[in-house]
């Protein structure tokens, strides 16, 4: 199922060059004998024509992945961030609300006048620069895009197929919120659907679970990590036990769309443990994913320690 759909969807056009640059950056965190964690983050879109000028897209923004990822830089691990464009990035992400021109100011009248940070926000700045240049220095981030559910697909098996040579020392933390339906390609019409036509009824394909030639195929002895997102509280628990059944992987992150920035669950097959946010944590600028990659941080390190 999942190799029918990677045979039968456009492939990226850069996939052999993105995967040489991750094939180059696991080189060098293996010489350094750094642990691996990819971070998956953001939607994917499901586009209605070949030449996309419509598309179906999903709520999810890339916070969780975006913050993920800078504690678990903060943590030790090197990063494979393979996020949708648009979607949040680390550090950057502490910006968004800002307009970037608002920030600066300039320090003459003239045009060619140099440019500066406003006090006002030199503090923040020099906070998130600092940071930054450091995961610079030590090429310990690498940032892979997509935008496509297609897309999405490919990279995933590319990254996870070449992490395999870590063995157990490889994590995926997979908090993108991946389409669970799509238009084939070869279903889809290539021009740019027309309104003359009349009202538009769409027929749309189950896209095939990934998880499993992932956990089974992929990359077998690394801990994976996947979310379930609900809106239904009744089922959420019971839906991560089913798929911790179904694809024998280490632990589900379950959470519910209203509720994810303040609670989550980690569930094992033998196990649940609530991590919550009280409104005070949340107000002194807390976040709840430096809870969740601490535990996993924990969890990973026993994985690792035990005789295979
Ligand atoms: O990207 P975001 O921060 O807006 O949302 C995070 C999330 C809800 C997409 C993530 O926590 C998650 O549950 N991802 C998996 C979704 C799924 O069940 O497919």
């Amino acid at each position: 199922m999942a190799a029918n759909f990677l045979r039968q969807n456009s492939v990226p056009d850069k996939l052999d060059e993105q995967k040489s640059v991750v094939i180059d950056f696991i080189e060098h965190q293996k010489t350094l004998d750094r642990k691996v964690v990819l971070v998956t983050s953001g939607g994917t879109t499901v586009p209605l024509e070949s030449k996309t000028v419509r598309f179906i897209d999903n709520f999810s923004v890339g916070s969780r992945g975006a913050s993920s990822t800078e504690y678990f830089l903060k943590e030790g691990y090197s990063v494979i961030f393979l996020h949708r464009n648009r979607s949040l990035k680390p550090f950057l992400r502490h910006l968004s609300g800002y307009n970037f021109l608002d920030l600066l100011q300039l320090d003459g009248d003239e045009p060619n006048s140099s440019v500066r940070v406003k006090p006002e926000h030199q503090k923040q700045l020099s906070s998130i620069l600092h940071d930054y240049e450091r995961v610079q220095a030590d090429r310990s981030l690498l940032n892979v895009e997509f935008q496509t559910l297609s897309e999405y697909l490919h990279l995933l098996q590319v990254c996870a197929t070449c992490l395999q040579s870590l063995g157990r020392s490889a994590m995926l933390y997979l908090a993108a919120a991946v389409a669970d339906f799509y238009i084939p390609k070869s279903e889809m019409p290539e021009h740019k659907i027309q309104s003359s036509d009349g009202p538009l009824q769409l027929s749309l394909q189950l896209v095939p679970k990934m998880l499993e030639p992932l956990v089974k195929e992929w990359v077998p002895q690394a801990y994976v990590v996947s979310f379930k997102l609900e809106t239904n509280k009744d089922i959420l628990v019971s839906k991560s036990l089913q798929a911790l059944e179904k694809y024998h992987h280490q632990l589900v992150i379950a959470n519910l769309l209203e509720t994810r920035k303040r609670e989550v669950k980690l569930v094992t097959v033998d196990s649940c443990v609530d991590i919550t946010m009280t409104t005070e944590d949340l107000s002194h600028g807390q976040e709840i994913e430096e809870n969740i990659v601490k535990k996993l941080k924990s969890l990973h390190s026993k994985f690792c320690s035990i005789d295979v």
